[in-house]
C-alpha cells in the first residue's frame, strides 16, 4: 500500500478587487486544515491567486500583467511556501505565469514536501476567444491572454508516485489522460474556473455543466487506471457565477469525495497509489491491449475529415 493522503482545497470566489496577500492568507487557511487532518499533499484550483481575470476584456499591457506571477515563489507567495514547508505538505496550484521572456501561460506547478517545485505544467488547451465577442453573454479570452503550453504532459516521481497535472479544460479531452497515462500516471491534479452557463448557449445550466465535468474526470480515471483529483474555484466572483464540484475519483472511476459548498472547503480521502495496479495490468494493460496502428488520425490531424471529403 501506497497512501498519498490528499487534500482537494476547494476555494470560493475571489473578487477583482481582493488583494493576493488576502488569497493567501485563505490558501493557508486550507493548508493548516489540511496539515491537522494528515494530508501529505493539498491540491488548489486553477489561476488561483486572483478572480478569474480572462472573463474582463483588456488592451492596456500594464493592466494585463498585474494579474501576472513573475516569479514562483514570489514576494506575496513566499508566505504559503513557507508554511507548505514548515508543516510538511506538498501542493499543487494554478496560476498565470509571465516568463523573463515576456511570454504568458496558464500554468500550475506541484512540490515535494519540503516547498521545492519539483513539476510544471503549462495548459495546453485554451478555451474562448482572442478578441472581444458581443455575441457572448460575458467574455472568456484565455485566447487573448496566454499561449498555448509548450511543456507537453510530464509525469513526475512525487511521494513515492507518479504524478502529473492538467488545466480545467484540458480535463474533457481524453488525449490529455492517455499521454500520462502513457507514462504510468498514478495521480492527476488539476484545477478549474468554469462558468455555470454556457456564454453562447444560456440552455446549458449548471447542472449539465457539472455532470460533463464529472464524467470527464471519472473517464480519464477509469481508462488510465489513476486517481483523478479535480478542484474547482467556484461562487460569485464579480457578478459571474463559477460551479463548484470539486471531486476526487479513484481509479475505477468512481467519487470517493464530492465538495457540498461553494466556498472555501477542504476534501480529504486517503488514495492508494498500488490500487492503480488492477487496472494497469488488466483491462487498461497499454502494451498488450492497444493497437497504434489504428490511431494515426489522432495526432495527424485536428479536425474532422468525413471519408467522402476526398482529402
Ligand atoms: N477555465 C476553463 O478552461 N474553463 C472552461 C470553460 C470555458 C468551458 C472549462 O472547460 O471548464
Amino acid at each position: 500500500m501506497r497512501q498519498i493522503v490528499i487534500g482537494a482545497a476547494q476555494m470560493g470566489p475571489i473578487q477583482k478587487d481582493e488583494p493576493r496577500k488576502a488569497v493567501v492568507a485563505r490558501m493557508i487557511a486550507l493548508l493548516e486544515q489540511a496539515a491537522a487532518r494528515g494530508c501529505d499533499v493539498i491540491v488548489y484550483p486553477e489561476l488561483c491567486l486572483t478572480t478569474f481575470f480572462p472573463r474582463h476584456f483588456m488592451e492596456d499591457a500594464a493592466e494585463i500583467d498585474r494579474w501576472f506571477e513573475r516569479e514562483m515563489p514570489g514576494p506575496e507567495t513566499a508566505p504559503l511556501f513557507e508554511a507548505a514547508r514548515a508543516r510538511g505538505v506538498a501542493m499543487s496550484f494554478g496560476y498565470a505565469e509571465l516568463t523573463p521572456e515576456g511570454r504568458r501561460f496558464n500554468t500550475a506547478i506541484v512540490t515535494d514536501k519540503a516547498g521545492r517545485i519539483v513539476g510544471k505544467y503549462r495548459k495546453v488547451h485554451l478555451p474562448g476567444h482572442a478578441e472581444y465577442d458581443p455575441e457572448r453573454s460575458f467574455q472568456h479570452l484565455e485566447k487573448r491572454y496566454f499561449e498555448p503550453g509548450d511543456l507537453g504532459f510530464p509525469v513526475w516521481r512525487n511521494l513515492d508516485a507518479w504524478m502529473g497535472m492538467c488545466i480545467c479544460n484540458d480535463r474533457r479531452w481524453p488525449e490529455v489522460y492517455r499521454v500520462m497515462g502513457l507514462q504510468g500516471v498514478e495521480l492527476i491534479m488539476l484545477g478549474y474556473n468554469t462558468p455555470s452557463v454556457n456564454s453562447q448557449d444560456g440552455r446549458e445550466g449548471l447542472e449539465r455543466r457539472l455532470y460533463h465535468s464529472e464524467l470527464s474526470m471519472a473517464a480519464g480515471a477509469y481508462q488510465n487506471a489513476a486517481w483523478v483529483v479535480g478542484v474547482a474555484k467556484a461562487g460569485d466572483e464579480d457578478g459571474h457565477h463559477l460551479m463548484a464540484g470539486s471531486v476526487i475519483i479513484d481509479p475505477d472511476g468512481i467519487v470517493v469525495a464530492r465538495a457540498e459548498t461553494e466556498g472555501d472547503e477542504l476534501l480529504v480521502h486517503g488514495c492508494d497509489m498500488d490500487a492503480c495496479n488492477f487496472g494497469k495490468s488488466t483491462i487498461f494493460d497499454f502494451a498488450r491491449h492497444r493497437r497504434v496502428e489504428h490511431y494515426g488520425p489522432i495526432t495527424a490531424q485536428t479536425g474532422v475529415i468525413h471519408p467522402d471529403s476526398g482529402a
